[in-house]
């Protein structure tokens, strides 16, 4: 690395933080069955805990996603949660109400057609958005699972005018520092017509909903061949690019490992947003989130992982030399362009991450730190332990 990208690459990490998801502490499985680890996160004490301790580790994760549902309890004061969030050194940062979960959202839930069913969606939106304002969190994260199953099952554009509408309610309880996130799948657990499949239907929803609603990316919610940074490229130059919830896929909603399949794409992705930072000369506003669930990897580790990965790629896109790529692209010089891109990508950034480990008094490695704290080992002891007292049984839901 030259000194000059030594301090771009460094730069770029000075302003990237990425949000960890407290279900990704947590047991989870695949719809086949759930897998035990010991030190899996019981409640949300242990989830702020992990995330807490993977903050510390990596100096660029300092908010958690929560997940209503599962992680607040009926009643719960949300200034307590914030206040158990700060012991452990993080923020409480998206919040994704549940609207999945419930029998009464069998047929959907803002897309039902039952407007009682919508109402109780919307009350419980409304309830996090109120949770978000007292936490002090900025966004409220929306994904739905509504859609339907066989053809002729429902008015296709009665559903659409359903979630229009309330989305714009949703969107008009939000506090000033708000901003709503839509995220779209293309299938499941819907199999004929999922009500927000593409990043087109987000877009219009959110455009319709109100000036802080904006669209969220999820990296394995697109068809195989499907080219996100072109999407993520569109949704910049339309300042509707809200968020993203970083993953792997080689399939479908795979989960996997940031950059475990296609780190290229990754990279694609954060150049896009590294040119169009550089265009208009300041960096847009956008929430970094993992969205995974990791079933055989140690849950920490792989979180570790994730976020060193994300924290490379994002180095390695601020490294593309845009001045030289737009005289490439103005002279039609194809291959120049491409070795442009692909010179950045192979830039090994290991010194700028030492770098800038270093500087902000992190551990040289995180995973290996991690692994010599012996946290894990701890964890799964205490945890076993607990779960023998409060007689935890190992089965139930994703929670
Ligand atoms: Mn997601």
């Amino acid at each position: 690395m030259t000194s000059a990208q030594l301090r771009r690459a460094r730069e770029a990490l000075d302003s990237f933080a990425v949000e960890t998801p407290s279900w990704g502490f947590a047991d989870t499985g695949t719809r086949f069955g759930k897998f035990f680890q010991d030190a899996a996160a019981i409640d949300l004490g242990d989830k702020l805990a992990d995330a807490g301790h993977v903050h510390a580790l990596t100096g660029c994760c300092p908010t958690v996603a929560v997940h209503v549902l599962w992680d607040f309890k009926p009643g719960q004061d949300p200034k307590a949660v914030a206040r158990l969030a700060r012991k452990h050194g993080v923020k409480i940062g998206a919040i994704n109400p549940n609207l999945f979960q419930d029998q009464c959202y069998k047929w959907g839930s803002f897309g039902n057609g039952d407007a009682a069913v919508r109402a109780a969606a919307l009350r419980h939106c409304l309830d996090s958005i109120a949770i978000g304002k007292a936490v002090g969190s900025d966004y409220l994260s929306l994904w739905f699972a509504d859609g339907t199953n066989y053809p002729g099952q429902d008015d296709i554009r009665a559903r659409k005018a359903r979630f229009t509408e309330a989305l714009r309610a949703c969107h008009a309880k939000l506090g000033p520092k708000q901003t709503m996130l839509v995220e779209y799948k293309p299938f499941e657990p819907a199999f004929y017509a999922t009500d927000i499949a593409d990043w087109g239907m987000a877009f219009l929803l959110a455009k319709k909903a109100g000036p802080r609603a904006k669209v969220l990316v999820d990296t394995g919610h697109h068809y195989n061949a499907q080219n996100i940074e072109q999407i993520v490229a569109w949704l910049l130059d339309e300042d509707m690019l809200g968020g993203f919830h970083f993953n792997d896929r080689r399939y479908a909603d795979d989960d996997l490992t940031l950059g475990s399949i296609d780190p290229y794409q990754v990279f694609r992705i954060f150049h896009e947003i590294h040119a169009f930072a550089a265009d208009r000369g300041r960096a847009p506003k956008i929430a970094y989130m993992i969205d995974q669930c990791h079933n055989e990897k140690p849950k920490i580790e792989a979180t570790i992982q994730t976020v060193v990965m994300a924290q490379e790629l994002y180095a390695k896109a601020a490294l593309v030399d845009h001045a030289a790529l737009r005289r490439a692209q103005a002279k039609a010089n194809v291959v120049d362009a491409e070795l442009i891109l692909k010179r950045a990508f192979f830039t090994d950034v290991a010194p700028a991450l030492a770098s800038w480990r270093k500087a902000n008094r992190l551990p040289s490695d995180p995973l290996a730190e991690h692994r010599r704290q012996g946290y894990a080992r701890a964890a799964a002891k205490d945890r076993a332990r607990r779960r023998k007292e409060l007689g935890i049984g190992r089965g139930g839901s994703f929670a």
